[in-house]
């Protein structure tokens, strides 16, 4: 099996300046596959903004950037995906907005039926969660590891594991079967600094 990969997942809130820093910080720390914008509580402007600079940043250790939740600034900054969820636009319409090249990754919580079903609409990933307690989403579903072993013996296209995921359970869910890990508080809470939470990350998820 090959390695699980890395996916950072930005805080809802951030000083764009600042953040910088820390990302490129990060990306210094080890492999990442890439990274997602949610600012869930900022306006077009400043998440068209943050993309502008956040994106190239990417781009240079040659990270994808993905957009949460908002197909139309996806396409907007061309970016190179778009995460939803179940209450966002749906996958036909999102592909119709961003078009074929384009990644597009599908919450699916704990559910195998939602899961499927997001494949046979063309979704690029499917993503389950919340694995772990996790303050940075406040109403979500708890997983359990099984769904990405179930998950990864029967389908090709890659799970994402989320919620919750820190260095010291990064590993349990690489084992369990996570093509990628989706990390937010993990990295950016992480004491040490993101850089050695990205190092740490790779660490633990490498198979050995
Ligand atoms: N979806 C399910 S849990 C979650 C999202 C976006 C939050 C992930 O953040 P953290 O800090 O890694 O738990
Ligand atoms: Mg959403």
């Amino acid at each position: 099996m090959p390695d699980t990969g890395l996916y950072l997942i930005t805080p809802s809130k951030f000083d764009l300046v600042e953040f910088t820093g820390q990302l490129r910080d990060a990306l210094d720390g080890g492999n990442v596959a890439s990274l997602q914008l949610r600012m869930k509580e900022s306006y077009d402007e400043e998440i068209i903004k943050a993309a502008k600079v956040l994106m190239p940043i990417c781009h240079e250790k040659d990270v994808a950037f993905i957009v949460n939740d908002r197909p139309d600034i996806a396409r907007k900054v061309n970016a190179d995906g778009v995460h939803i969820g179940q209450e966002d636009a749906n996958i036909k319409a999102t592909r119709d907005v961003v078009g074929r090249d384009k990644v597009i990754g599908v919450t699916c919580k704990d559910s195998r039926h939602l899961a499927m079903t997001a494949g046979e609409q063309g979704a690029d990933y499917v993503a389950f969660g919340a694995f772990y307690p996790t303050i940075t989403k406040i109403s979500t579903t708890r997983a359990k590891p099984e769904i990405l072993t179930w998950w990864q013996d029967l389908f090709e296209l890659p799970c994402v594991a989320i919620g919750g995921i820190t260095i010291e359970n990064a590993r349990d869910m690489a084992n369990a079967g996570a093509d990628f890990i989706a990390v937010c508080s993990g990295v950016w809470d992480f004491e040490g600094g993101a850089k050695q939470a990205v190092k740490k990350l790779n660490e633990a998820i490498r198979q050995k």
